[in-house]
């Protein structure tokens, strides 16, 4: 047994000083608070519950930054996936893991405690399943083992080219499989993840675009209690192809058709009418929000003000990992709003109600449904996936409470991330992960190949 001490904490009734918790079997199992720290404690300034990223594509952090230079005509989301899928064609297991321990390393530093993997790089380069259906998952199991990072892994079923079952291009060989296949997939993942305790298995139709509403039907049994996740509405021609195929747009047709609901996360959503959006909240699916990602991508501006006023659950993704941290989601989640509606403080809860906290408890529990992990809070028997801040940041000095999330995602310089645990075993401490010399190291020498290759 061990116990922490913080200074102020944001537990579950909210903010309280003097706090400290004791945690066994990596479980919360007392919360004390208006006290002194005992002889044993560890003392910290505040205490926060780690925060769940419910959407990676950890591969695709080989790619950052190599994206940004301008092609002969214009240059969409439609471009920048012909670039990823070079990067995806070109990876064999081992740069795999070792680019997803890079990307694992650096979410746990900056306070991601869990990881939803939404994983599809399934074949060998030339499309051929390897031996073993879960070579690759296998190694996004051993980069969450190695870096600690609580993993709930998302096999992806990936069958088609378009909407309406249209045949695959050549570059999308290696995600492709059929039904049969892909519960062989889930099965040896099943096997696999035994190796990391507490993950949790879901399945993750593509897109629309992917899957077949016949295949859809045939895969879903496959999560089990797992959760769903699929991408959806993220580009307005997804939207209108969408239409084309069906007469109804791609949120109108889950909800309609696959009964999405609070076992459902939505990646993306951006592109919804202000019906979609409300049926959206009603229905209790987590819209799997990515704002640096659909920044970059250039998807546009998911519909906040409606969605947060009709209820609606949310959480964050890194998605491309094109730069992984807590604060730069949920800053660019607000500042999208803004600039889109020209006003502040949009997706607070209300008169009186701090931006940053708003969007800070939102998207930890919204972002731990959709994970199909337990409540991401401070509180007796729940998980002790805890940060750690710097009180000596200069943004965060003389702030408290409320005032330290919004300093935190709205005008820290650095990071003041210090300490995160998961399940009680401290992973970072001031702001690094012990394992990140060795990790940066193999990724170099991924990267080095990689790019001298295909990139
Ligand atoms: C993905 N990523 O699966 O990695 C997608 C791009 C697609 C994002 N949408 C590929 N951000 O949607 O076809
Ligand atoms: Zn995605």
């Amino acid at each position: 047994m061990a116990s922490l001490y913080f200074e102020e904490a944001l537990l579950k009734s909210g903010w309280a000083t003097g706090v400290r918790i004791e945690i066994a079997g990596g479980l919360i199992t007392g919360v004390e608070t208006g006290t002194r720290a005992g002889a044993g404690d560890e003392r910290h300034a505040i205490g926060l519950p780690g925060m769940p990223n419910l959407h990676s594509h950890a591969f695709q952090r080989g790619m950052a930054g190599l994206a940004e230079i301008r092609g002969p005509d214009e240059d969409t989301f439609w471009t920048w996936r012909e670039m990823m899928y070079r990067l995806a064609l070109a990876m064999c297991p081992d740069d795999v893991e070792a680019v997803a321990a890079l990307a694992y390393v650096e979410m746990l530093e900056a306070g991601f405690t869990r990881v939803g993997e939404f994983h599809y790089l399934h074949h060998d380069r030339d499309g051929r399943p390897f031996r073993d259906p879960a070579e690759m998952a296998g190694r996004i199991i051993v980069a969450a083992g190695e870096t600690g990072i609580g993993l709930t892994l998302l096999p992806v079923f990936y069958a088609h080219g378009g909407f309406g079952g249209q045949s695959p291009a050549p570059n999308q060989r290696r995600f492709i499989c059929d039904p049969d296949a892909f519960g062989r997939l889930i099965e040896a993942s099943r096997r696999a993840a035994l190796a990391h305790p507490r993950s949790v298995i879901g399945v993750a139709p593509h897109s629309l675009r992917a899957v077949t509403p016949e295949e859809l039907a045939a895969i879903q049994p496959l999560a089990g209690d797992g959760p769903i996740h699929i991408h959806a509405a993220e580009q307005l021609r997804e939207v209108d192809d969408c239409l084309a195929w069906s007469g109804r747009r791609p949120v109108e047709w889950l909800l309609e058709e696959a009964a999405a609901d609070s076992r459902w996360c939505i990646v993306h959503a951006t592109h919804m009418t202000q019906e979609e959006t409300q049926r959206m909240a009603a229905a209790g699916v987590v819209a799997g929000l990515c704002p640096v990602t659909e920044a970059n991508l250039g998807d546009g501006i998911f519909n906040g003000p409606h969605f947060m006023s009709s209820g609606g659950r949310f959480g964050i993704g890194s998605d491309s990992n094109v730069l992984v941290g807590v604060a730069d989601e949920l800053r660019q989640l607000e500042y999208a709003q803004r600039l889109h509606g020209r006003q502040r403080n949009v997706m607070s809860r209300g008169e009186g109600a701090s931006t940053g906290r708003t969007l800070y408890e939102a998207a930890a529990q919204g972002g731990a449904a959709a994970l199909g992990a337990p409540a991401a809070v401070l509180a007796p028997g729940a998980p002790a996936d805890i940060l750690s801040l710097d009180a000596a940041n200069p943004a965060l000095l003389e702030r408290r409470g409320d005032r330290v999330l919004d300093a935190w995602i709205f005008a820290a310089r650095t990071s003041p991330v210090d300490c995160v645990w998961v399940r009680g075993r401290k992973w970072v401490e001031a702001g690094r992960h012990p394992a990140r010399e060795r990790i940066v190291a193999r990724y170099r020498r991924s990267i080095a190949r990689l790019v001298a290759a295909e990139l």
